[in-house]
């Protein structure tokens, strides 16, 4: 009776941890939504990235320091002042879901603002099956002359039809985005972290099961 307890309890750890293993795994390998994310490749507007652009037409470009390709959007010669950064001047890309159960996504990239003037805006817009919108907006008003790292996620109510990816910029100036990642789910860089917590719990529960097994009367064991 002990025996067959002991053996039980070691394989329930054994299959809490591979399922644990497997969970944190595909957590860590969910793929980046986003086609041509660091901005590599040319812009297609059937492929990746598309404008949207209402009033005028300047400045929406890839363009590379030497080092690295970016997403630049000018608005320096553009003479409208009270342009909408969510109608005007945006880069924008959309991923319709075909089936599966998301409803949160998280999305990250960087952000360089060549001028002082100016606010790089990220809109991440989700929409679910029943046509209900979720948004949430990061605006960068840092200094410029620096790459800034973004993060924002957004949660739908329901399973999740459709997210858009909007880069922006409110006012006149430059804004450079680059290295994009947009994942179903929270955010990355936490699987390892939980994975190992799970496993020291998995752990801690079995020693404290076969701790338990050893101090219990003989007679009980034996029923
Ligand atoms: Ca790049």
């Amino acid at each position: 009776m002990k025996r067959t307890i002991q053996i039980t309890l070691i394989l329930s750890a054994v299959t809490a941890f591979v399922t644990i293993g497997v969970q944190q795994y595909r957590k860590a390998a969910r793929p980046n939504l986003l086609r041509n994310a660091s901005f590599d490749s040319p812009m297609d507007t059937v492929e990746n990235w598309h404008r949207i652009s209402i009033l005028d037409t300047s400045g929406l470009c890839i363009e590379s320091d030497g080092q690295r390709n970016y997403a630049l959007i000018d608005t320096i010669h553009s003479l409208n002042e009270d342009r909408n950064p969510y109608t005007d001047q945006i880069f924008a890309q959309k991923y319709k879901f075909t089936g599966g159960s998301s409803r949160t996504m998280t999305l990250r990239g960087s952000a360089f603002k060549e001028t002082a003037d100016g606010m790089a805006v990220v809109m991440l817009k989700l929409a679910d099956r029943n046509n209900k919108f979720v948004r949430n907006v990061y605006r960068c008003e840092d200094e410029p002359g620096k790459w800034v790292d973004f993060e924002i996620s957004a949660t739908a109510k329901s399973a999740l039809d459709m997210v858009e990816v909007i880069l922006g910029l409110n006012g006149s100036g430059r804004v450079r985005f680059d290295d994009l990642d947009l994942v179903s789910g929270d955010r990355r860089g936490l699987e390892l972290a939980t994975g190992l917590f799970l496993g020291v719990v998995i752990l801690v529960c079995l020693a404290a099961g076969l701790a338990i097994l050893e101090i219990l009367p003989r007679r009980l064991l034996a029923g």
